[in-house]
C-alpha cells in the first residue's frame, strides 16, 4: 500500500512540479519554501532513497537524472544549513551508499563544502542561515538573542561524519567534534540542555528545553553517532544516556488518566504539552534500549512503548485519527489540543516512526495495527486528486487542506510505513541508522577496511 501512496505522491509531483521543492496537490503546481533558498527539487532529492528501496527503478532513474543535470549550489540564496543539510546531504548520501552512483557522492560533498562558511564564528558553532554563495551566515532572527538553535547545530554530527570519510577530508568531522567539544565545556542546568546557544559569547540563551522543536534531533544524533560508529564513540554515548536521565528526572511526567508524556522546561517550569514532533522519541529510546547502563535496557523499551500508546491516543482522541501539532496535559484535557493553532497535521512521520521503532524491536502486533489504522486516515482524509495534503484542524469534520505536499512525506512517513510491513531485513539496523530525515547511513566498522561490508 505504501508503495502505491509513494507512486501517487510522486507521480503528481512528477506532472504539477517537476524540479521545484515541493507540490501543492490542490493548486497543482509548484511550492517554494525559503528554507532551501533557491537551491531546488528538495522533494526529489529526499525522495531518491525511498524510490531505490521501494524497487521503483523507472522512477529512481529519472531523479538521478534530474540530480545529474540540474542540481546545482552556485546560486545566490540564503538557506536553513539544518534543512539543507537533513534533507539534501542526507538524501545524497544515502543515495549513494545505497545505489553505488558516483553522482551522488560528488554532489554530498561539493554541497557539504558550501556549507562549511557557517562555522566561520568565534566558537565554530554555526549559523542557522547562510547564503551559500557569498558565505555570509546569520540566525534565525526570533532566536532568544542571536542565539544558534540546538536543534540545527546539533543535527550535522551524521552527515558530516560520512562526508569525511567519503572526501578523506577531515575537516566536515572535525567541524562537528568541535561542537561536541562546546557543548561538553559548558554548565548545564540541572543536567539539561537548553535549546538556544550564542555562537559568539559560546553561552546558552533562553534556558528552555524541549525534546520536541527546536531541540529533538540533538538527542537522536548523540545515540545514533554512537551507533554509526560502530559504538566506539564513547563521548556521544555518554551524552546520550545522561541527556536521557535528566530528561526521565525533569521532563517525563504521567496523567492522571496514565498517559506518559514529555513536557517542555522553562527555566524550571514545566509546560505540560507534548508535541507532534516529540513523538519521534518512543521510537529514539527504544533505540537506545540496548545500551543503556545497569540493566535499565527493559526500562527504555517499556519507555518507548508508553510514549507509542499516549502518540497514539493523540491520534485517536481527533475525528480525522490523524494527530495534532501538538497536544497537552493541562486544564482538564489528556492528548487533545486546546489552541487552535496547535489542530494542524502537516503530513509528518514522528508517530509512524516510533510504530516502525517499536515492532523491530518488540514485534507487538499492535504497532502494525496502529500503522494500518494512519494509512486509512492518510487515504480518507490526506489523499487528493493531485496527490497528498496536510489538514488545518485534525478536529474537524470537514477537511480544509493546507494544500502542501512536504517533502518529508515521501522521504520517512512513507519510508516508515513501507519499513513496519516489511521483514526486519530490509536495512537492519545493525548495519543502518536513518538520519533525521529517515535516509539510512551505512554504520561505519570500526576496522573500516572492507567498504562491501559497510554498505550491507
Ligand atoms: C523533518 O524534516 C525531520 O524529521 C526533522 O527532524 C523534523 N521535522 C520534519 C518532519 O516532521
Amino acid at each position: 500500500v505504501s508503495l502505491q501512496m509513494m507512486k501517487h505522491a510522486w507521480d503528481n509531483y512528477k506532472r504539477y512540479a517537476w524540479g521545484l521543492n515541493e507540490l501543492k496537490p490542490l493548486s497543482k503546481q509548484g511550492h517554494s519554501s525559503n528554507l532551501f533558498g533557491n537551491i531546488q527539487g528538495a522533494t526529489i532529492v529526499d525522495a531518491l532513497d525511498t524510490l531505490y528501496i521501494m524497487e521503483m527503478k523507472e522512477e529512481f532513474k529519472e531523479a538521478k537524472e534530474w540530480v545529474e543535470k540540474n542540481l546545482y549550489f552556485n546560486v545566490n540564496a540564503e538557506i536553513s544549513v539544518f534543512e539543507v543539510n537533513i534533507r539534501f546531504v542526507g538524501g545524497l548520501l544515502s543515495a549513494y551508499y545505497l545505489s553505488g552512483e558516483e553522482v551522488f557522492r560528488k554532489k554530498a560533498v561539493e554541497l557539504g563544502e558550501k556549507l562549511l562558511p557557517a562555522f566561520n564564528t568565534p566558537t565554530g558553532i554555526p549559523w542557522a542561515l547562510l547564503n551559500i554563495k557569498s558565505g555570509i551566515g546569520r540566525n534565525w532572527p526570533w532566536a532568544s538573542g542571536g542565539s544558534s538553535i540546538l536543534a540545527e547545530f546539533g543535527t550535522l554530527h551524521l552527515e558530516f561524519v560520512h562526508l569525511s570519510h567519503l572526501s578523506g577530508n577531515p575537516v566536515f568531522a572535525e567541524k562537528v567534534m568541535n561542537i561536541r567539544k562546546v557543548l561538553n565545556r559548558l554548565d548545564k542546568p540541572e543536567g539539561l540542555y537548553p535549546n538556544y546557544l550564542n555562537p559568539s559569547s559560546g553561552q546558552w540563551g533562553q534556558h528552555h528545553v524541549s525534546i520536541g522543536g527546536l531541540g529533538d534531533s540533538f538527542y537522536e544524533y548523540l545515540l545514533k553517532a554512537w551507533l554509526m560508529s560502530d559504538k566506539t564513540d564513547e563521548d556521544g554515548k555518554k551524552m546520550y544516556y545522561d541527556a536521557v536521565q535528566a530528561i526521565e528526572t525533569h521532563l517525563i511526567r504521567k496523567s492522571s488518566g496514565g498517559l506518559t508524556y514529555i513536557a517542555e522546561w522553562k527555566g524550571g517550569l514545566l509546560e505540560h504539552k507534548m508535541g507532534h514532533l516529540t513523538c519521534f522519541a518512543g521510537g529514539m529510546f527504544a533505540l537506545g534500549a540496548d545500551g543503556a547502563p545497569s540493566d535499565k535496557t527493559g526500562h527504555h523499551i517499556e519507555l518507548g512503548a508508553e510514549i507509542a500508546r499516549t502518540c497514539h491516543e493523540s491520534y485517536d482522541r481527533t475525528r480525522m485519527k490523524l494527530g495534532p501539532e501538538a497536544f497537552r496535559f493541562d486544564g482538564g484535557v489528556e492528548a487533545i489540543a486546546t489552541r487552535q493553532n496547535e489542530k494542524y497535521y502537516i503530513l509528518r512521520p514522528e508517530v509512524i516512526e516510533t510504530y516502525m521503532y517499536m515492532w523491530r524491536l518488540t514485534h507487538d502486533p499492535k504497532y502494525r495495527e496502529w500503522g494500518w489504522e494512519a494509512v486509512e486516515a492518510l487515504e480518507k482524509h490526506c489523499r487528493v486528486d493531485g496527490g497528498y495534503s496536510g489538514l488545518r484542524d485534525v478536529y474537524d469534520n470537514r477537511e480544509s487542506h493546507d494544500d502542501v505536499q512536504q517533502s518529508f512525506f515521501l522521504s520517512e512517513t512513507l519510508k516508515y510505513l513501507y519499513l513496519l510491513f516489511s521483514e526486519d531485513d530490509l536495512l537492519p539496523f545493525e548495519h543502518w541508522v536513518f538520519n533525521t530525515e529517515a535516509h539510512p547511513l551505512p554504520v561505519l566498522r570500526k576496522d573500516d577496511g572492507n567498504k562491501e561490508e559497510n554498505q550491507k
